[in-house]
């Protein structure tokens, strides 16, 4: 796990790689179908916190596929190796502290709490810290359970925690400039050179509040808009080092598949299965192998 900590890949990809992922198809699918499923309980959030039910349900999709993948490391063995290892050993401490405080209130029981790997947990994934601060028991059963399958208490918890960050209720996070979402917004961004220009305001600093990245915010607020309805970003990204725009790489990745090399999901993001495609296509096909897209490799497998 630590060596996890240390290797965290979300820092290297680029804008337009982050969004791709954080509004995959499968996550817009999925977010729409869970909003319409919890909408009952969404407009109650929203009547107590003010934070519109997009935007948490988006939280829910970035942080653990909307409950999917919440994590089962026990929380307090997770700190504990963290805390000792010395590089971020105060933070972890004082998350192994808090896990330790939420025990002694009984939530949970220490086998139930559980998490990532670096002691994220539910389904909005908090931190020991900020489940004492922010969680709520949104269903009235006497406990603050974001744990359970039932995502009612995680999605509340996440509600107050933006509403406790400064969410304005009834504005927009923001928006790409230009797009109706963006009048909501006073400060100019453009995260990655060449690309779309974002017009943000309070709200999307209240969603840096909960992981501070403009990468990350961006991907809240974007998601958020795609489970609404809206379309994909309008603005273009430039070419990536490999002079590929999204559109070429998308069909690099359907031609290798197509031609019997599996290169994962045809999202344009190039991760270690299009690699991993790639070199097994031109160890096939006697080419030399590097591993990396060419136009050159692009021409061939069109043909
Ligand atoms: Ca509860």
């Amino acid at each position: 796990m630590i060596a996890k900590d240390r290797n965290q890949t979300e820092f290297s990809r680029t804008l337009e790689d982050y969004l791709a992922i954080a509004a995959s198809d499968e996550r817009v699918a999925k977010g729409r179908a869970n909003y319409a499923r919890y909408r009952g309980l969404l407009e109650q959030i929203e009547a107590t916190y003010g934070v519109d039910g997009n935007v948490v349900v988006a939280i829910w999709g970035l942080e653990s596929m909307y409950g999917e993948r919440r994590g089962n490391v026990p929380a307090v063995s997770a700190l504990t190796t963290l805390a000792y290892d010395g590089r971020r050993g105060a933070f972890f401490e004082s998350q192994l502290l808090a896990a330790l405080r939420i025990l002694q209130n009984g939530d949970i029981s220490a086998e139930q709490m559980t998490g990532s790997w670096a002691g994220a947990m539910g389904h909005t994934q908090f931190i020991p810290t900020s489940y004492l601060a922010y969680a709520v028991d949104f269903n009235g059963d006497g406990r603050r359970d974001i744990w359970s399958d039932d995502p009612t208490d995680s999605l509340a918890s996440t509600a107050a925690y933006l509403a406790r960050s400064g969410w304005r209720k009834g504005q927009s996070w923001g928006g790409e400039e230009g797009s109706p979402g963006a009048v909501a917004g006073v400060t100019r961004i453009q995260p990655q050179a060449g690309g779309p220009v974002f017009v943000v305001g309070p709200n999307f600093n209240a969603i840096k509040r909960y992981n501070n990245a403009n990468s990350y915010a961006l991907g809240v607020g974007y998601l958020a808009d795609r489970i609404a309805g809206a379309g994909p970003i309008s603005g273009r990204f430039p070419p990536d080092r490999y002079g590929f725009t999204a559109d070429q790489r998308k069909q690099l990745q359907k031609l290798l598949t197509a031609a019997g090399y599996d290169a994962g999901a045809a999202d344009g993001v190039f991760g270690d299965e299009t690699r991993a495609a790639i070199i097994a296509y031109q160890q096939q096909n006697a080419l030399n192998v590097t591993g990396e897209p060419s136009v050159a490799l692009l021409t061939r497998l069109g043909q």
